[in-house]
């Protein structure tokens, strides 16, 4: 079934901003290999220049995720402008206490005060690169944890996290934010320090309103229902931003959309339901993935029409006649209802959409003739690895 767009949804669409991280553009695999891929970025300013290839041709993507020290340089004024130039902006700043041995048993819930106070110093220098690239969100996720029952003592390294997470909310200042993302294993197996929503959510609930829960959809076990974390986040007021990947077995960081579109699909059918695509709404939409074997750039541009096309989708339902058999206790009609909507095909009309905005009609196809990957693959040698692949 090929459909049209309401006029109340072209609305929402027109509003969906999806960050893509930086790191998604350099070389980056498992513990096994890393692949190099001909023409990958040598230095923060050809990632953001392939990030900002995402946005000209799709019209999503209008800010670039950065992680410190990835992305470290001498004058973020200078990369700020040239993202600009670039026609895109500097978005989420992600720290990063994960790569320096100094934090082999822990940063910010460290029992040495010495080590705290070098990661929460870490986290007070991202917070300066972000008053120059004018971003508003500080991304933090902690590798954080233990390996073996008895290793440490699981109550203290909460208080501590308290702690040091109070001196960093303290110093955000204007509409600057503080985003706690939670993941249940890796690289800590038996205990991670903010496994869960719910520490999440307990931990910046006490620092204050600009302190909210980012969810990664790769960071919980096979079988939980993502969109009833949504739902229930959204509830609570404190959905920050989302991580967007997917995953077929843990954290795999794959194509949004790829793995599960359905699952995709619930979750925005709840975003749209919880008002976190209505107009200054507090949820930031950003990719968390990693492309080992494909392309990158075009990887990126499949991933955020994935989101647009299961935001379509949802923007679909009939919430009138949904909540009708609801009510009625209709079961297989309001299942079908919800059904209708995702088995609806959105891309014809999607295709028209972009179209109308001065945008190709097929991103892919358009980035695949622009002669750009010829470009940098003949421009550029040696490029630099993105991340330890996580
Ligand atoms: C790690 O598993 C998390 O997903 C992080 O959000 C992220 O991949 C990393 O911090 C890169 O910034
Ligand atoms: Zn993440
Ligand atoms: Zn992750």
């Amino acid at each position: 079934m090929s459909t049209q767009l309401t006029p109340d949804a072209v609305t929402v669409l027109d509003r969906l901003a999806i960050e893509v991280p930086s790191w998604a553009y350099g070389n980056s695999g498992t513990r096994f290999k890393v692949f190099t891929t001909p023409g990958t970025p040598r230095d923060p300013y050809e990632k953001i220049a392939d990030a900002a290839q995402v946005h000209a041709h799709t019209g999503l993507a209008p800010e670039v995720a950065i992680h410190i020290p990835w992305d470290l340089v001498d004058d973020y004024d200078a990369l700020s402008a040239f993202a600009a130039e670039q026609g895109v902006g500097i978005g989420t700043v992600n720290s990063n206490t994960f790569q320096d041995d100094d934090f082999k048993f822990g940063g910010l819930t460290h029992e040495d005060a010495v080590i705290r106070r070098k990661a929460v110093d870490h986290h007070l220098a991202c917070i300066d690169i972000m008053d120059a690239t004018g971003s508003r969100d500080l991304k933090i996720w902690l590798a954080d944890g233990s390996n073996y029952p008895g290793q440490t003592d699981l109550r203290g390294r909460q208080d501590r996290l308290h702690e040091s997470l109070q001196e960093i909310y303290a110093r955000l200042s204007g509409d600057q934010r503080l985003v706690l993302e939670y993941k249940f294993f890796e690289p800590a197996f038996y205990h991670t320090d903010v496994p869960d929503w719910g520490t999440s959510y307990a931990q910046v609930t006490a620092l204050g309103d600009r302190a909210m829960v980012c969810l990664d959809t790769g960071h919980h076990a096979p079988g939980t229902n993502i969109e009833f974390i949504v739902m229930q986040l959204l509830r609570l007021g404190r959905l920050g931003s989302f991580d967007f990947n997917s995953r077929f077995y843990a954290d795999d960081d794959l194509i949004v959309g790829a793995a599960d579109p359905f699952q995709l699909f619930r979750i925005l059918f709840e975003v749209i339901r919880g008002g976190g695509m209505d107009e200054g709404t507090p949820v930031a939409f950003m990719l968390d993935q990693c492309h080992n074997i494909e392309d990158k750039v075009p990887g990126q541009i499949r991933s955020v029409l994935n989101v647009q096309e299961m935001t379509a989708r949802a923007l679909l339902v009939d919430h009138e006649a949904l909540r009708a058999a609801q009510v009625a206790g209709d079961v297989l009609g309001a299942n079908a209802v919800f059904m209708d909507a995702f088995q609806s095909d959105v891309r014809p009309a999607l295709a028209e959409y972009r179209e109308a905005r001065g945008l190709p009609a097929d991103p892919m196809a358009a980035y695949a003739g622009s002669g750009y990957r010829e470009r940098i693959v003949a421009d550029r040698v040696g490029g630099t690895q993105a991340s330890w692949g996580a």
